[in-house]
């Protein structure tokens, strides 16, 4: 009888408290494995992170720029899940959650979810890909006209280059073989060079490269880069040639007239979507463990047709584009990936 009574008012108490208590505020970090400016995947990042918080009443976001040492990345990550104070860090690129695989190891309450990237099973992190191939095809095609001489400033040459920083999984195995195939689809004599700067930084040896890739034909390049791409921008302009961008359409702005395409993710939407989904789930969301993958169907990967530069392209390249986009769509060209 006594037990009884004992738990029955420990009961009640747990009760109160437990509505009594007020929700905590939540707590965001984002984790910037590189710098925010100059490169728009990650200032998408922070901006949706941001647009989420702000939706949350009292919500914080801790923004870390993690810097171009990435050696010393594990130990930023596993500093901040180290407070114990956060309860989300967001991040994203393909590297990313190895780190906070080894993280959570340490600290298992952690909570992450990584953009870019590609790890399931993992009770403490939620994962989400861009279809990559055909963000690549796309510009991939553009690059593809001007090589075939269909674009004014330079004639047949059946050349185009990628300059990337350094390689990794989602450029080998997404973004190079969907540029290969765009580009071979609007010029099948093409032929792809690729170049590795070595860093995301460097926008003096970026524009070497291109020079030297301009000089020996390349009728168009894309950098995959962060900052040091837009080296390749003024390459292109000053040499009068073409150059695609990525992850969103500040090329058409950065060098007006030299850049032709830009392939766009929806990543700020991206990030405002799921954390403020994981928030609201909490730690024990269904999403945790999960990979997803997002593409052009769901209007995360998409090609930027209001620049300048290439509204004034002629009507004929232009068609043949929104042909190609129209194929896209109608999944008469199908681009499917599973993974990483
Ligand atoms: N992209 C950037 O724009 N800036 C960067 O500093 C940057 N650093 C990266 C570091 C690593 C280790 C990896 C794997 C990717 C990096 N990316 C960076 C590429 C990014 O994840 C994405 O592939 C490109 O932005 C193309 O969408």
């Amino acid at each position: 009888m006594h037990k009884g009574i004992s738990a029955i008012v420990q009961g009640l108490l747990l009760a109160a408290a437990l509505f009594a208590a007020p929700a905590r505020p939540p707590k965001l970090a984002v984790f910037v494995p590189g710098v925010v400016s100059g490169s728009p995947i990650y200032e998408q990042l922070v901006a949706g992170a941001r647009r989420a918080a702000a939706e949350l009443p009292g919500a914080s976001v801790k923004v870390v720029e993690a810097g171009f040492n990435q050696a010393e990345w594990l130990g930023k990550l596993s500093a901040l899940a180290a407070t114990g104070e956060f309860d989300l860090i967001v991040s994203s690129n393909a590297a990313i959650p190895d780190l906070c695989a080894q993280a959570a190891a340490s600290f298992p309450d952690e909570r992450f979810f990584v953009a870019d990237s590609w790890l399931g099973g993992n009770k403490a992190i939620h994962t989400v890909l861009y279809n990559q191939l055909e963000q690549g095809y796309l510009v991939g095609f553009m690059a593809g006209l001007a090589s075939s001489g269909r674009l004014p400033r330079v004639g047949p040459s059946h050349k185009a280059g990628l300059i990337v920083a350094q390689h990794y999984p989602s450029f080998d195995k997404l973004i190079a073989p969907g540029f290969e195939r765009g580009l071979k689809a609007a010029d099948p004599k093409a032929v792809l060079e690729t170049r590795v700067l070595g860093n995301w930084y460097d926008a003096t040896k970026a524009a070497e490269l291109a020079n030297g890739l301009f000089e020996a034909g390349a009728a168009a390049i894309l950098p995959i880069a962060g900052g040091a791409g837009q080296g390749v921008l003024s390459a292109a302009a000053s040499k009068k040639r073409y150059a695609l961008w990525f992850d969103d359409d500040s090329g058409y702005r950065l060098a007006p007239g030299a850049v032709i395409g830009c392939a766009v993710l929806a990543q700020e939407r991206l990030v405002y979507e799921r954390v403020k989904a994981l928030l609201a789930e909490g730690s024990s969301s269904p999403l945790y463990g999960k990979a997803d993958i997002v593409g052009f169907k769901g209007g995360y990967v998409s090609f930027a047709q209001d620049g300048a530069a290439y509204q004034g392209l002629p009507a004929s390249a232009r068609a043949a584009m929104d042909a190609e986009l129209a194929r896209l769509k109608s999944g008469a060209l199908a681009l499917p990936i599973a993974g990483l």
